[in-house]
């Protein structure tokens, strides 16, 4: 594996902004591809933060100083992982559900989508079931897209599934569900059309649907 990778972990890690773009420009310079950056140097190192933070090694604080060195370095990722010029695939309303901060995977996931040529409708993050059902309903039909991070609120998923069922727009949407948290199982479980494990997954089930 590159040093560049484990030098963009490290600066990630640290929280050093200056550093992540710095290592980004060079591993690019030096060949290296976007997604092999993305996977081989960036996402390995909000898996360890995530370990730091369980060890009581690393607090919110941290968390977070690591996360915007993490955004900023997608930020530079972004013209790289997106296609241009491709013609609109649909409409992706995407949030993090409610009570949830967490947006770096979400992020992603509408970055992916976006670059496979979707429209998207980012809500953020701590979404709430109206805010998606008035989204929702600007569209003619659309793939809605719930991220959840914590299991606290993997709920909330359900609660907007409910939402929108209730609102009778149900059969105008598909609904995809992810986050660390999230399974097959418990996608199936809520009424979810669909689970997907990591970004990738995201495109490919949002291709499925056809909408
Ligand atoms: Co938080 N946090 N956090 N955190 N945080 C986790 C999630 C945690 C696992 C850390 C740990 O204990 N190991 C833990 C959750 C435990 C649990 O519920 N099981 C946790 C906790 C406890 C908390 C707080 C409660 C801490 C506290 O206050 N005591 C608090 C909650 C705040 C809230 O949301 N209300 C909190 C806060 C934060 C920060 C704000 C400091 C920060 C978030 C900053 C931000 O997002 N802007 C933060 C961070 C950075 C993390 C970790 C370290 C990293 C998350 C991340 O960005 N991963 C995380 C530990 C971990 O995940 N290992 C942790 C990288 C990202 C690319 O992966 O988000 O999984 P991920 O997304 C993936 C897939 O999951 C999937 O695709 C993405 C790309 O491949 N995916 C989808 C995601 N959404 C999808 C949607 C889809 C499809 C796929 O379709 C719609």
């Amino acid at each position: 594996m590159s040093d560049l990778y484990t030098n963009i972990s490290k600066a990630i890690i640290a929280g050093d902004m200056e550093g992540v773009v710095d290592l980004i420009k060079l591993a690019l310079e030096q060949d290296l591809g976007a997604g092999d950056i993305l996977h081989q140097g960036m996402i390995p190192a909000m898996e360890k933060v995530g370990e730091l933070f369980e060890a009581g090694e690393f607090y919110v604080p941290e968390m977070l100083v690591s996360a915007r060195a993490m955004q900023r370095g997608l930020d530079n990722l972004r013209p790289l992982l997106q296609s241009s010029g491709v013609e609109s695939a649909g409409n992706v309303v995407v949030g993090t559900v409610q009570g949830d901060l967490h947006d770096i995977g979400k992020n992603l996931v509408a970055l992916m989508l976006e670059g496979a040529g979707y429209e998207i409708i980012d809500l953020g993050t701590d979404v709430s079931p109206e805010a998606f059902l008035s989204a929702i309903n600007e569209l003619p039909t659309c793939l809605v897209a719930l991220s959840a991070l914590l299991t606290t609120t993997m709920p909330s998923m359900e609660t907007i599934i409910k939402a929108i069922e209730e609102a009778g727009v149900r059969d105008r949407v598909k609904i995809m569900v992810g986050g660390a948290p999230v399974t097959q199982e418990y996608a199936e479980g809520i009424g979810a059309d669909g689970f997907a494990a990591d970004a990738s997954q995201a495109v490919k089930l949002a291709k499925s649907f056809g909408l």
